[in-house]
């Protein structure tokens, strides 16, 4: 996979050269480069931004820069020294087209793991970081005759930029591409993954601090401790996330989950989790 990255603040994304993420790149799983959005001003003092029309604070940043920006980084046009040596990934699977423009913004669509997963099947993707109010809105329209643009959102709170926001699509991403996590397996029973949260786990002393790690999980019995685990699942989704059950297909669930689910308060209604009134 190919993914470009454009920012006024490129050392903000120098994380991205560590850990799993800096070792795809380089084992040649990853091709990811960092433009610095000021290498394509014209002007004197690399002028990014300006006020915004209509009034009120802060800047926005400018069109033009943005324009010459994604248009050699579609073209492929704008390889960097800095980037230079990172081998390049061929033959990544995806769909054909054109690349997919990700503009981080709280006013996008959320990001989620489903987004992750539709992400990691494309061939490019380029991230656009707003600074200040954002990028002047027609850069978006214009984008979309060359990128399918998607505005993404990690949640309901403020960043100064997008930087932050990138860090961390490109590890939710990075890491399902084919390679990249050395066991497939840690893949698969992960928060999320299953809609639920994830279960507590324990480590060695069994006991620590007068407190004793579970001794379900310690017995040896495996059909018991998958079931503890689960019902651990539902207990911490329905303290932390209740928003998550209400998503939960409960319509092949085994008796002991229902009855797991009856002592947190939830009926099963037509394969869905309903809130008992009383409860
Ligand atoms: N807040 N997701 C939540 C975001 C965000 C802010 C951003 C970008 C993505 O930039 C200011």
């Amino acid at each position: 996979m190919r993914i470009d990255v454009v920012s006024i603040f490129p050392e903000y994304l120098a994380p991205l050269e560590l850990s799993l993420i800096g070792k795809a790149r380089q084992d040649g799983l990853l091709d990811l480069r960092v433009h610095d959005l000021r290498e394509f001003t014209t002007d004197r003092h690399r002028t990014v931004d300006d006020t915004p029309y209509g009034g009120g604070a802060g800047m926005v940043m400018k069109p033009e820069p943005w324009a010459q920006a994604l248009t050699a980084v579609a073209a492929g046009q704008a390889e960097r020294a800095e980037n230079a040596g990172a081998p390049d990934a061929t033959g990544a699977a995806g769909s054909a087209g054109k690349p997919v423009l990700i503009v981080p913004s709280p006013a996008g669509e959320r990001f989620t793991q489903a987004t992750a997963h539709e992400l990691a099947e494309e061939n490019q993707l380029v991230f656009a970081c707003g600074r200040y109010e954002g990028i002047d809105e027609r850069v978006l329209e214009w984008a979309a005759d060359h990128f399918t643009v998607r505005p993404m959102s990690l949640g309901d709170y403020v960043l100064n930029g997008g930087e932050v926001a990138v860090l961390a699509m490109v590890e939710a991403i990075g890491r399902l591409l084919p390679g990249v996590v050395g066991n497939p397996e840690s893949l698969v029973e992960e928060s999320h993954s299953d809609g639920l949260l994830e279960y507590p786990v324990y480590t060695k002393p069994s006991s620590w601090r007068d407190r004793d790690v579970p001794a379900v999980l310690l017995s040896g019995n495996h059909g018991k401790i998958a079931q503890w685990r689960r019902h651990e699942q539902y207990r911490r989704t329905a303290e932390r996330r209740p928003d998550l059950l209400a998503e939960f297909d409960a319509g092949k669930l085994p008796r002991a989950d229902r009855t797991a689910f009856a002592d947190l308060g939830y009926d099963v209604v037509d394969g869905l989790l309903v809130r008992r009134p009383d409860a």
